[in-house]
C-alpha cells in the first residue's frame, strides 16, 4: 500500500470509530426531548434519589421525658454519659440510610453545639464533659467517617431566647446561630426549619427570605426545608403519608412559610404549580419524637406501610429514631431498622420485569437509524428496564397517551408495580391504568383479555402501587393524560411476601422487645 492509501483507509478507520459522518452512513441521532418546567435543581435530584432519610430527635427532652420543653430546665439535666454519635451512624449504615439529620435545638432552645450566642447550650452542662462537649461536632464527625451526608433542625420556635417576640434581635441572633452552623461543620445538605409554634407564643415575623439567602450563600448544596420550600416542602402531616396523588411542584405564592392552613395542597402538591418543591415525609418510629422509657417502636409491618405511603408516593421517607438518654440508639429500635431493610432487600431486589420484552404505542427517534444500530434508539422502550436510571423511554413529540406493553417468557407472579419518571425533564404522568393479560385456556395464543389490575394519577421519581397477587405473561401500562409526553426511566413488578415475611419477623421480636433499663 503507497502511503497515500494508508493514510486514506486510517482516516476513514478513525471516521467509522468515531462515529462522525462517513459518506451516506451518517444519519443524526435523536435529541433528547424538552423539559417541562419547573425542573429541579441538583441538589434537589440529589435529596430524590436518596429516598430515605433517618431522622434523630435529640436533646434535652430526652431527658426530661417531654416532647416540647418549657426552656427552664437545668443544663445540668443533659448528661449523655455513654455518647456514642459512632453507634448512631453505625445503625444508619447498616440500615441503608445517606443523609442523617439532628435536631441541633428543638423549642426548649437547648442548644447541641458549642455556641456563641446564649448560656443555654451543652456548654452551660458542668456535668456533660465539664461543659466541653459538642453533639453537633461529634455527629458530624462520625458521619463523615461513615460517609453520610448530614443536615440539621434549627427550631425557630425558641421557647428559652429572651429575644424570641423582637423581629429585628430574634432575627439577628437566629441568623447568627445559622452562620456557626454552616461555617464551622464542613458540607451540609439540608436545613430544617420545622414551623411549629404554640399557642401562646409571642407573635414574631420570620426573615425567612434572609434566612434562605443566608443558607444558599454559605452552603449552595443545602436544601431547605419548610412548610413551603424553598427546596423541599412539608407533606402535611406527621403520618409519613403522601397523597396518592402528589406533584412535586406547587405554588409558592399559595402557602406562606407560616401558613397552617393548606395541608391538603401540601399533601397533594399542584399540576399547574410554578416551583419545584417536593415533599418530605417526617415520621417518627416510636409515638414520639424523643425517647421515652415508656415507648418502642413500630413493628416492621408499619414501617413497610408508611415506606409504601410515602417513597412510594413521590417523596422521601424522613424516619425519626430517638436515641435514649445513654446517648445510643435502642437495640429494639435498632432490629426494627434492620428488619425492615431485610424486608425492602427481599422485595425490591428482584425485579421480575428485567425479563421482559418491552414495547411501545408510540417512541421518540423511531424511524431514525441510529449510526451504530447496536446501540438502538436512546428512547425505545427497553430502557424501562435496563436498570440504568440515566436512560429512558420517551413518546413522540406532542404525544400524551401511550402504552407500554411487557411481553414475558413464561408466566410472572408479582403484587407490586413500580413506574419512575426521568424527572430531571419535569414531572408530567396525571392518569395510568395497569393492565393484566388474561389468557383463554385451550384457546389461540392470541386469544383473551385485559383486565385492569390498578388505576393512579401521578407517578413522578417513583411511584409504588401495592395490588392483589397476579399471574400473567403480559402487562400493561396505559399512560391516559400527562402534562406532556411521557418519559418514563423504569417500570418493576416485584412479589412482596413480607406478609409471611412479617409474621416470622414478629415471632423473633417479640424475645428481643425486653424492656429497657
Ligand atoms: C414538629 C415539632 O413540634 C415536633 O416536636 C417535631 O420536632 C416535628 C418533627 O416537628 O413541628
Amino acid at each position: 500500500m503507497t502511503r497515500g492509501w494508508i493514510i486514506v483507509f486510517y482516516a476513514f478507520l478513525h471516521c467509522w470509530i468515531c462515529r462522525v459522518k462517513v459518506g451516506a452512513h451518517y444519519v443524526p441521532v435523536p435529541t433528547p426531548p424538552l423539559p417541562l418546567s419547573p425542573m429541579p435543581s441538583a441538589s434537589q435530584l440529589k435529596f430524590q434519589a436518596r429516598r430515605m432519610s433517618l431522622f434523630i430527635h435529640f436533646g434535652m427532652n430526652t431527658f426530661t421525658d417531654q416532647e416540647w420543653g418549657d426552656g427552664t430546665t437545668d443544663p445540668d439535666e443533659f448528661n449523655p454519659v455513654g455518647l456514642d454519635t459512632r453507634q448512631w451512624m453505625r445503625v444508619a449504615k447498616e440500615t441503608g440510610f445517606q443523609l442523617v439529620i439532628l435536631t441541633v435545638k428543638h423549642h426548649d432552645g437547648f442548644c447541641l453545639w458549642q455556641t456563641e450566642y446564649t448560656d443555654y447550650s451543652v456548654g452551660s452542662s458542668s456535668r456533660w464533659r465539664n461543659g466541653t462537649g459538642d453533639v453537633f461536632m461529634d455527629f458530624v464527625t462520625a458521619a463523615r467517617d461513615a460517609q453520610l451526608d448530614v443536615g440539621f433542625y434549627l427550631s425557630p420556635w425558641d421557647r428559652h431566647e429572651k429575644s424570641y417576640g423582637d423581629s429585628v434581635d430574634y432575627n439577628q441572633f437566629y441568623m447568627a446561630q445559622l452562620r456557626e452552623l454552616l461555617t464551622r461543620y464542613g458540607p451540609i445538605s439540608e436545613v430544617w426549619l420545622d414551623g411549629a409554634k404554640g399557642p401562646n407564643a409571642k407573635n414574631m415575623t420570620y426573615m425567612f427570605k434572609e434566612w434562605e439567602a443566608l443558607i444558599h450563600q454559605l452552603q449552595p448544596g443545602a436544601n431547605i426545608f419548610s412548610n413551603s420550600g424553598p427546596d423541599i416542602r412539608w407533606v402535611g402531616n406527621e403520618n409519613g403519608e403522601a397523597g396518592s396523588t402528589c406533584w412535586s411542584m406547587i405554588n409558592r405564592t399559595k402557602v406562606q412559610t407560616q401558613d397552617f392552613t393548606n395541608f391538603t395542597y401540601l399533601t397533594t402538591g399542584d399540576a399547574l404549580g410554578t416551583h419545584w418543591i417536593p415533599p418530605e415525609c417526617d415520621v417518627s418510629i416510636r409515638p414520639g419524637w424523643f425517647w421515652h422509657s415508656t415507648e418502642r417502636p413500630w413493628p416492621v409491618e408499619k414501617l413497610l406501610d408508611i415506606f409504601y405511603k410515602s417513597a412510594g408516593r413521590n417523596c422521601v421517607l424522613l424516619l425519626n429514631v430517638p436515641p435514649n438518654s445513654t446517648g445510643l440508639i435502642s437495640e429494639a429500635d435498632f432490629r426494627v431498622l434492620l428488619d425492615f431493610r431485610n424486608a425492602l432487600n427481599y422485595i425490591f431486589d428482584v425485579n421480575l420485569a428485567a425479563s421482559a420484552a418491552v414495547s411501545a404505542s408510540s417512541t421518540r427517534g423511531e424511524g431514525f437509524t441510529v449510526s451504530d444500530d447496536q446501540n438502538g434508539n436512546p428512547f425505545s422502550p427497553s430502557q424501562v428496564v435496563n436498570g440504568n436510571p440515566a436512560t429512558y423511554w420517551a413518546a413522540e413529540d406532542g404525544i400524551t397517551e401511550a402504552i407500554l406493553r411487557l411481553d414475558f417468557q413464561s408466566d410472572v407472579q408479582f403484587n407490586v408495580l413500580e413506574i419512575q419518571e426521568a424527572i430531571g425533564l419535569g414531572q408530567r404522568i396525571s392518569k395510568y391504568s395497569v393492565f393484566r393479560w388474561d389468557a383463554r385456556i385451550g384457546k389461540e395464543c392470541n386469544d383473551g383479555e385485559w383486565v385492569a389490575i390498578h388505576k393512579g394519577t401521578t407517578v413522578g421519581y417513583r411511584k409504588l402501587d401495592r395490588v392483589n397477587v397476579v399471574r400473567t405473561r403480559r402487562v400493561r401500562i396505559v399512560i391516559e393524560d400527562a402534562r406532556g409526553p411521557p418519559i418514563i426511566t423504569s417500570v418493576g413488578l416485584y412479589l412482596d411476601t413480607q406478609h409471611s415475611y412479617s409474621l416470622w419477623t414478629l415471632t423473633n421480636q417479640t424475645s428481643r422487645m425486653a424492656p429497657e433499663a
